[in-house]
């Protein structure tokens, strides 16, 4: 299996780890990067350094309450942080939902769109189809605005699946191609712990037409509810949920911590490889 992403072909028989680099100076993670370019060039850099495959570069806010970033503001921290990595030798992943960022995006060297609204913006679809980069689609009841609010489901693995099988639908009338699809269940992005302890468990039935699953579970309150732990230390359960995902089928680990993350995954890795 392996994933289109622009100029990139990336093998997916070994897990992929995405570092995340933030850009808005609200950011849940506390990684505190503010709203300054060199700072996040200079992160974005150490996420190389510790063996990230890819980078996914996020200049909204999305975790719960947040308020939606102007479009100018938005363009206005990914673009030189951006063109700075364009020539960095890995995969740059946006973040964004907006499709006129999308476009500013690819035409900057992103090759990857990595989309909370799962392209459901006007416009989203025809802003990726054509070109040719990697795009994520991922669940989220509601808006990040009001979405943990009261997060309701029936069957919340049969939803999410439902859900994803319509957007790869979209994706693909609109002319996107299958080689270039992840899917994402979208941890904490309108649902409870149940139903994130849920989605984590059943992993395996997401995997909507065998596309490759990316799992961003990296630093989330479902861990800090679990554990009872504040955002700055939930690495061990950050990795346990990684290795969970890992079982479950995740083919990309969307995380704040590279090189725990490659230790874990390096682990899991010789484990699957032993006799
Ligand atoms: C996710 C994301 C995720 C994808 C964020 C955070 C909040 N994109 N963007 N999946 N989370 N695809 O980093 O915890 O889980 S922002």
């Amino acid at each position: 299996m392996k994933l289109h992403c622009g100029k990139f072909e990336l093998p997916l028989d070994r897990p992929l780890v995405m570092g995340i680099v933030n850009l808005t100076p609200d950011s849940f993670s506390g990684d505190g990067l503010g709203a300054s370019a060199e700072r996040a060039i200079a992160h974005a850099q150490a996420q190389i350094a510790a063996g990230a495959d890819l980078l996914d570069l996020g200049a909204e806010s999305s975790r719960p309450g947040a308020i939606p970033t102007s479009l100018e503001d938005e363009l206005r921290r990914l673009l030189p942080v951006l063109e700075a990595l364009s020539d960095c030798g890995l995969p740059i992943s946006v973040d964004t939902y907006k499709p006129e960022v999308m476009r500013a995006a690819l035409a900057a060297g992103a090759s990857m769109i990595n989309d909370i609204y799962g392209l459901r913006m006007p416009g989203a679809l025809e802003a990726v189809a054509s070109s040719d980069c990697a795009v994520c689609l991922m669940h989220m009841q509601g808006e990040p605005l009001t979405m943990q609010q009261q997060p309701v489901y029936a069957d919340v693995v049969a939803e999410v699946g439902a859900f994803l099988r319509e957007r790869v639908a979209a994706a693909q009338v609109a002319g996107v191609a299958r080689e270039r699809l992840v899917l994402d269940p979208g941890f904490c992005f309108g649902k409870t712990l149940a139903h994130n302890l849920s989605l984590l468990k059943h992993l395996p039935e997401l995997a909507i037409d065998g596309l490759p699953l990316l799992a961003g579970l990296s630093r989330k309150s479902m861990l800090g509810h679990v554990t009872g732990r504040e955002v700055g230390d939930r690495l061990a359960g950050s990795l346990a949920a990684a290795l969970m995902a890992l079982e479950g089928g995740a083919r990309i680990l969307r995380v704040h911590d590279v090189a725990a993350t490659r230790d874990a995954l390096a682990v899991w890795s010789a484990t699957h490889a032993a006799a």
